[in-house]
C-alpha cells in the first residue's frame, strides 16, 4: 500500500484541497479530500491524472527530425512517407524494442501514462512473417513493461496500397497480412500482453486505403469488443481518391458502411465537412487528433470547435512521435484553432473558463474512451496514474488549480512535470524516468547504426 497526500488534486468532480490518495495493487483504492497529511503520507503539491496518447507508431521515434531536409520536388506527407518506409525497412526487432522503450520512458516523463500503439511493423525485412508472427508485438509489450506505461495494443491490418484493393508497393511489405495471418497475429498479440499489467487490445484497420470493405467486415469481429482505430481523411489527396473510388469521403463512407460507435476512434479526421462533423459527433466515436504530427506533415486543421459544439469526443495522440509531450499536443491543438479562426481561447468551455483545463478534460475522457478504460482519473478503481506539477517552475509561480494547468500547457511545456506514478509505481521523479539513461544508451546505439 502507498499513501500520497496532495495540497491540491484534480478529481472527477473538480479541484479539491488536501487530498489523500491510497494505492493498493497498482490501483487507486481511496481518495479523501480535506484531510491533513497522516504520518507516513508522501507529500506533493499539485496532482493531476495521467493522460493517454491514443495513437502512436513507436518505431517512428527513431527517425524524429530526420525528414526535415527539402527534397527535389515539393515535400508532402507522401514524400515523408517514403523516407519513413526506408527507415522502417531497416529496423530489427531489437531496434524496435530499443526505440519503443525510450519512447515510452519519454511519454511517462511528459505525463502520458497509457499508450495506444497502432502497430503495423509486423514482419521481417523481406516481408515474410517471423517464426512467431507476434515477434514485433512482443517487443512492443516488452518496452511497455520495462517503462511501466500501460499498453493498449492495436495490431494493424494492412493489405493494399490504395483504394480499390490495389496491390501494396514494395516499401509496405513488412506491414502486409492476409486475413488468416491477421487472425494469427491477433492471437499472438493477445499472448504477448497476457501477463502485462493493465494492458488491453483492440484492432486497427490501417485506413480505407489499406483495408477493403470485405476485409474490414472480416476483421472487426477479431476485436472481440475491444477498440477499433482507423486513419481517416488526413490528407486532401486521400479524400479525393476516396471520392473517386466510392463517391463518398472517408468519414462519410465509414459512418455509412461501418458500425462506428463509442468503440471506434477515427484518427485525424482532418478533412471533415460540417455534415460529417455532426454525424461523427453523434456516434460517440472519438476523434484521435495528433496535432504535432498533423502540423509536421502539413495535413490541415481539424474542425475542433464545430466538433466540440456538436458534442464530439476527442483525445490526443503523439503519432509519429517527432516530439512527445502532453502540453505540446494540447497547445498545438488550441494554436491551430487560433490560427484558423483568428481568435484566442477557442476551445475554452465558456466565459471565464480556462482553455488548458478544457483541453485537458477532453483529452482525459476521450483518451480513456478510445482505449476502452471505463474507470479513469483520480478516482477509486482507476489505475493509479498520477502526475505532479513542479510548482517551483517559473511559469507556475503563484498559480493554483486551472491557472497551473494553463501555466504548464501554454508557458512551461515539458519542464513542469515533477513525478509520475504509473500503475502506482513512481517511475518519474524530478522529471526523470528511472530508466532514462539506459534507455537512451540503447536507443542511441540502434539509431546510430540505422542512420549510418
Ligand atoms: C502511418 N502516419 O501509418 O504511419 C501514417 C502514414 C499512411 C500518419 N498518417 C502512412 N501520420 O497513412 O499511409
Ligand atoms: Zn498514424
Amino acid at each position: 500500500m502507498t499513501r500520497l497526500h496532495f495540497a491540491s488534486a484534480l478529481l472527477p468532480s473538480g479541484w479539491a484541497n488536501d487530498v489523500q490518495v491510497v494505492i493498493t495493487a497498482g490501483a487507486i483504492a481511496e481518495v479523501t479530500p480535506g484531510v491533513v497529511p497522516a504520518p507516513g503520507d508522501e507529500r506533493h503539491d499539485i496532482a493531476i491524472p495521467g493522460l493517454a496518447t491514443l495513437h502512436s507508431h513507436a518505431f517512428q521515434r527513431g527517425m524524429a527530425g530526420l525528414a526535415e531536409l527539402r527534397g527535389d520536388s515539393t515535400d508532402t506527407f507522401w514524400t515523408w512517407r517514403e523516407t519513413m518506409y526506408r527507415f522502417a525497412l531497416a529496423m530489427t526487432p531489437d531496434d524496435v524494442a530499443a526505440v519503443a522503450t525510450l519512447l515510452y520512458v519519454e511519454m511517462l516523463e511528459q505525463g502520458f501514462t497509457r499508450v495506444g500503439e497502432f502497430h503495423y511493423l509486423h514482419h521481417d525485412r523481406d516481408g515474410s512473417p517471423y517464426a512467431d508472427i507476434g515477434e514485433m508485438a512482443a517487443r512492443i509489450a516488452q518496452a511497455a513493461e520495462a517503462s511501466g506505461i500501460a499498453l493498449t495494443l492495436l495490431p494493424s491490418f494492412y493489405a493494399h496500397g490504395s483504394f480499390g484493393g490495389t496491390a501494396p508497393h514494395a516499401g509496405q511489405r513488412r506491414f502486409i497480412c492476409t486475413i488468416d495471418q491477421f487472425a494469427a497475429l491477433m492471437s499472438a498479440s493477445r499472448k504477448a500482453i497476457a501477463t502485462l499489467p493493465d494492458a488491453n487490445i483492440g484492432i486497427a484497420p490501417h485506413s480505407l486505403r489499406a483495408a477493403a470493405p470485405d476485409e474490414l467486415a472480416a476483421i472487426i469481429p477479431l476485436a472481440e469488443g475491444g477498440p477499433v482505430h482507423i486513419h481517416a481523411a488526413e490528407q486532401v489527396k486521400e479524400v479525393e481518391d476516396c471520392l473517386g473510388w466510392s463517391g463518398q469521403r472517408p468519414v462519410q463512407w465509414l459512418l455509412e458502411h461501418a458500425p462506428v460507435d463509442q468503440r471506434w476512434c477515427l484518427i485525424h479526421a482532418t478533412h471533415t465537412t460540417d455534415e460529417e462533423v455532426t454525424a461523427f459527433a453523434k456516434t460517440g466515436a472519438v476523434a484521435g487528433l495528433c496535432p504535432i504530427t498533423e502540423a509536421s506533415l502539413g495535413d490541415g486543421i481539424f474542425p475542433a470547435r464545430e466538433f466540440v459544439a456538436a458534442g464530439g469526443a476527442f483525445g490526443v495522440g503523439t503519432d509519429s512521435n517527432v516530439l512527445v509531450g502532453v502540453a505540446d499536443e494540447l497547445r498545438q491543438l488550441e494554436y491551430g484553432q487560433r490560427l484558423k479562426h483568428r481568435e484566442r481561447n477557442v476551445l475554452s468551455a465558456g466565459a471565464g473558463r480556462s482553455t488548458g483545463r478544457a483541453l485537458f478534460d477532453h483529452a482525459l475522457a476521450g483518451g480513456a474512451r478510445a482505449l476502452a478504460q471505463m474507470s479513469f482519473g483520480l478516482t477509486p478503481g482507476a489505475r493509479a496514474d498520477i502526475v505532479t506539477l513542479d510548482i517551483t517552475h517559473p511559469s507556475l509561480a503563484g498559480r493554483a488549480r486551472d491557472a497551473a494547468i494553463d501555466g504548464w500547457i501554454f508557458a512551461a511545456g515539458s519542464g513542469a512535470i515533477d513525478c509520475v506514478w504509473a500503475g502506482g509505481d513512481k517511475v518519474v521523479e524530478g522529471g526523470r524516468h528511472r530508466l532514462r539513461r539506459g534507455a537512451r544508451e540503447r536507443f542511441n546505439a540502434s539509431v546510430r547504426r540505422l542512420v549510418a
